[in-house]
C-alpha cells in the first residue's frame, strides 16, 4: 500500500530530525508529508534539508501560523486525496507514536480495518513515563467520549491511525469542527456513524523527551464541549457521513 504519514509539527526542530529517517527506513512503500505552522525554531528549514535525501519521499507544506492540530490534519489530508496514497496515517512527531507500530497499523487495514488506531488501553498497549495526571485525564476522556457518543473503542484520544483513502474521500472534510484533542474524537465518531470498520491496534505510547508539550487547558475544555457538541448532531453527522461504501 502505497503510505503517506502525515506529521504535524510545531518546533520540533530535534525530533523532526530524527523521526524522519526512523519512518523512511521501514519501507520503500511510506512517504511522509510535515504539516508545518510556521515554527520559530526552523522545524520547516530542517525538512528542506533532508527533501534531497529522499527524493520523492519527503513532502512539506508550510502553513504560516499556528492554527491547530485539527486544522493541520485537515490540510494534510486534502493533499494527500490530491495524490495517490491508498492510506493514510496521523503521526506525532516526538516519538510517542514510535515508528515500529506503523507495520502493525498498515497490516491491520490489509486484513479489513477501515481504520486503524493505535490503542493504549488494549490487551498489549499502555503508556511509559505519563504522570498520573496524564494518565487520568487520558482514561477519564476516553471514558467520557466513549459513555456519552456510545463509540465502542477503547482509545478514543488516539492520535496514533490509519486510514484507508476512502475514508477520508468519505468524510466531509471541511466540516470536521474540532481542533485540538477533540479532533480525534470527532474523526473517530464520524468514522464509526460512516459505517467504517476501526481496528485497535495496541501501542505502548512514551511521554515526549524533547521540546514543549502544547496541551493545555483549552484543549481540555475543547474535547469536553465538543463531545456534547458531537452527540446533539448525532442525527445531522448520520445523515451526512451515510454515503453509500463500496
Ligand atoms: N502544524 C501543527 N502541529 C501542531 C500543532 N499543535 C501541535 N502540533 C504537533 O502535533 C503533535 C502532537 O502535539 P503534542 O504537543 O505532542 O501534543 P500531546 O502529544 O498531546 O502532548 P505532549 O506529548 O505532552 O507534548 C506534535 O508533533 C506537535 O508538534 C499546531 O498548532 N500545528
Ligand atoms: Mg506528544
Amino acid at each position: 500500500m502505497q503510505t503517506l504519514i502525515i506529521i504535524p509539527t510545531y518546533n520540533e526542530l530535534n525530533n523532526i530530525q530524527k523521526i524522519v529517517p526512523a519512518v523512511l527506513a521501514l519501507d520503500k512503500q511510506f512517504s511522509i508529508l510535515v504539516v508545518d505552522d510556521g515554527s520559530p525554531d526552523g522545524t520547516a528549514n530542517a525538512v528542506k534539508a533532508l527533501q534531497p535525501v529522499y527524493p520523492k519521499r519527503l513532502h512539506l507544506l508550510e502553513r504560516t501560523s499556528k492554527d491547530g492540530l485539527g486544522r493541520a490534519y485537515i490540510a494534510g489530508f486534502k493533499w494527500a486525496l490530491a495524490h495517490h496514497y491508498d492510506a493514510i496515517v496521523e503521526m506525532d512527531a516526538d516519538f510517542s507514536h514510535q515508528p515500529c507500530y506503523l507495520p502493525d497499523l498498515i497490516k491491520a487495514l490489509q486484513n479489513g480495518a477501515d481504520v486503524a488506531l493505535g490503542s493504549r488501553y488494549v490487551a498489549g498497549g499502555g503508556t511509559r513515563n505519563w504522570s498520573w495526571l496524564r494518565k487520568l485525564i487520558s482514561r477519564t476522556g476516553s471514558w467520557y467520549a466513549r459513555t456519552v457518543l456510545g463509540l465502542p473503542l477503547r482509545d478514543i484520544t488516539s492520535g496514533f491511525k490509519a486510514f484507508k483513502r476512502r475514508v477520508l474521500e468519505t468524510i466531509v472534510l471541511d466540516e470536521v469542527g474540532a481542533n485540538g484533542f477533540a479532533f480525534q474524537v470527532e474523526m473517530n465518531y464520524r468514522c464509526y456513524l460512516a459505517g467504517f470498520k476501526i481496528t485497535e491496534c495496541p501501542i505502548i505510547f512514551i511521554d515526549r523527551e524533547v521540546g514543549e508539550s502544547k496541551m493545555g487547558m483549552y484543549i481540555i475544555f475543547e474535547a469536553l464541549l465538543m463531545v456534547l457538541k458531537l452527540r446533539l448532531q448525532k442525527k445531522n453527522l448520520v445523515a451526512k457521513g451515510n454515503k453509500v461504501i463500496t
